[in-house]
């Protein structure tokens, strides 16, 4: 059993504000390639178009977004972790009714050959617990882990993307 996500209201919403700034603000292309920590005659990924979103004052959670291609075999994204958040999630966003929510994906499946998206209002690395806000123009450091893949190193570059910037 995965169990129920426990996001609060505040959380929840602060995190859909996030997501929709972010949409309207727009990722810039800047790939960087990365070479998986272990396995790598079996899966090949490339992690590119990484960012983090600005912490908007007085909230402690950002967003992060990236797309992961896979020149391999299968693979699933299991764990997040960064230095700088007391917990790093995969979240998927879906409509409840007229509400769009959140949620928790355990395992994120990277298909054989193909690519996954996290990108503005659609599923995304959530940062909660943030005690030093991310700054526009800091990176932050963030280890992925696959489960065949490994470990793998990445930095998400802040960009504005959350409104009180003037985007
Ligand atoms: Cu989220």
């Amino acid at each position: 059993m995965v169990p129920a996500p426990r996001l609060s209201l505040m959380r929840a919403f602060f995190c859909a504000l996030l997501l929709s700034f972010a949409a309207a603000c727009g990722a810039s292309e800047q790939p960087a390639e990365q070479a998986p920590a272990a396995d790598e005659s079996a899966v090949r990924l490339q992690v590119q178009d990484m960012w983090a979103t600005v912490t908007p004052g007085g909230v402690d959670v950002s967003a992060g977004y990236l797309t992961i291609a896979n020149g391999g075999a299968e693979d699933r994204l299991v764990s997040a972790t960064s230095p700088r958040a007391a917990h790093v999630e995969v979240h998927e966003m879906m409509m409840d009714g007229a509400v769009m929510r959140m949620r928790p994906i355990e395992g994120l499946v990277i298909p054989a050959g193909g690519q996954v998206e996290l990108r503005p209002g659609a599923q995304h690395l959530m940062f909660t617990g943030v005690t030093q806000p991310f700054v526009e123009g800091e990176e932050i450091p963030v280890q992925l882990t696959f489960e065949h893949a490994g470990a793998m190193d990445i930095t998400l570059p802040v960009r504005p993307g959350t409104g009180s910037g003037g985007h």
